[in-house]
Parts: structure tokens; sequence; C-alpha cells
């Protein structure tokens, strides 16, 4: 299987740890923003990432290819067949990939990628707006719903999880990690997460790319 992505992307970010979780074998085959990749933009209609080739099978979107592996791989299971459970981690994969990540990508995006990555002026007024009228609203809330089990369904890691860390993964790159002054449980939650050895060595990766790109 090839999976077509950059690790800095939170799309991308969630589908290699839900792949880790599962100890599903791929290859990473890196693309970039606008790539002209044949494969990648045969896998991905859209010219988004992350998308996947799997045996000739294509597809694009985080959700979709979860989805689509989910069904082929259901051990462990990471998205719950138990109807509430479902649905709440569907909901929490919406958060993460719908507004959670918007309002990262607005900070991360024109903070880091168009000035390092692009070679032009971010617009730091929208990346200002998003760190102090939307952040601090989706932080309360997750800090309001982060249960003591340390998962966000059941008492186990799903989907959830996944979904909703990979996006403040953009905002540390920022300097704007969760603040465990302001939201403790939200900070343990998303650190314990994060440091799963499904996705911290990819983060280490990542992390050691943001560096290089912001010494330059
Ligand atoms: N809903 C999609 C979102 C994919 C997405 O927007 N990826 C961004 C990178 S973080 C992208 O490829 N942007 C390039 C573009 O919009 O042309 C998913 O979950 O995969």
């Amino acid at each position: 299987m090839i999976i077509y992505g950059s690790l800095v992307s939170p799309f991308v970010r969630k589908l290699l740890a839900y792949l880790g979780e599962k100890g599903i074998d791929f290859e990473l085959k890196g693309v970039g923003i606008g790539d002209p990749d044949p494969g990648f933009r045969a896998a991905s209609p859209l010219g988004k990432m992350p998308a996947m080739e799997d045996d000739g099978f294509t597809l694009a979107d985080s959700s979709a290819i979860i989805h689509y592996l989910e069904a082929k791989y259901p051990d462990p299971p990471l998205i719950p067949t138990d109807a509430q459970d479902r649905g709440r981690v569907i909901w929490w994969d919406e958060f993460g990939d719908t507004v959670l990540a918007a309002c990262g990508g607005k900070m991360f995006f024109n903070r880091i990628v168009a000035p390092k990555f692009l070679g032009r002026e971010g617009d730091l007024a929208a990346a200002a707006l998003a760190e102090s009228e939307e952040l601090p609203k989706l932080l309360a809330y997750l800090e309001s719903a982060v249960p003591a089990s340390g998962y966000l369904v059941g008492d186990r890691l799903t989907l959830a999880d996944l979904a909703v860390a990979s996006p403040l993964m953009n905002l540390r790159h920022c300097g704007c990690g969760v603040d465990a002054a302001a939201y403790p449980k939200a900070a343990a939650w998303s650190e314990a997460i994060l440091s799963r050895p499904s996705i911290a060595p990819w983060i280490a990766k990542e992390e050691r790319m943001i560096a290089k790109v912001m010494a330059s």
C-alpha cells in the first residue's frame, strides 16, 4: 500500500497514526501541496493529501481511507460497532477534521507553510484572529469533554483520539500547544496520545523538518 502525503499535514498524521495502531504495512511517498506526482494525482482527484493506492485501488481523504481500512482490517477496532460510541467517534473525527484543523491551519499555514515552504507572505492577521477568537472556544470545549478514562470515547483508544490530537500538533509547531495551566485535562490527554509509539516517531521526524526550515 502506498500513502501519499506530507508529515506536517494533520490529515496525513492522523492516517499514519491509525496505520501504526493497526499494524498495517505501507510505504509513505512524500508529496507537497500542488504536487504533480502522477500516482498522487491519480489517487487524489482534488490534489489533496492524504491519498492511497492499495493493489490498484485508489482513494483520497483521511476519513474515507480509514473507513476503507477499518472494513478491510477490523482488528483491533478503532471505530466501535456500538451505535452510540460509533456516532461519537464520527463526531470527534469531524471536529478534528473541520473546525480544529481549520483553526490550526490558519495559524500553521500563515506562520510556517506560506513563508517557509511556499516562499510567500502568510496572512498573519488571520492567524492571530484564529488564535485569539477561535482556538480558546475549541480548547475549552475539549477540556470539558475529556473523560476520566483518558480516551475521548469509551475506555480505549479510538479514531476519535487520533483525529483530535493530530491537529493539535500543528498548533504545537506554532508554539501554541495546549496550555496545561488553562486546559489541564486536554493537555494531559493530548500529550498521552501524541506520545504513543504509533505517532511519536513521525512527530520526531516532522519536528526535525520544521526546525530545519525555521532555521533557514
Ligand atoms: N478532508 C480531507 C482534507 C485534506 C486536505 O485538505 N489536505 C490539505 C493538506 S493539510 C491539502 O492537501 N491541501 C492542498 C490543497 O487544498 O490544494 C482529508 O481528511 O483528507
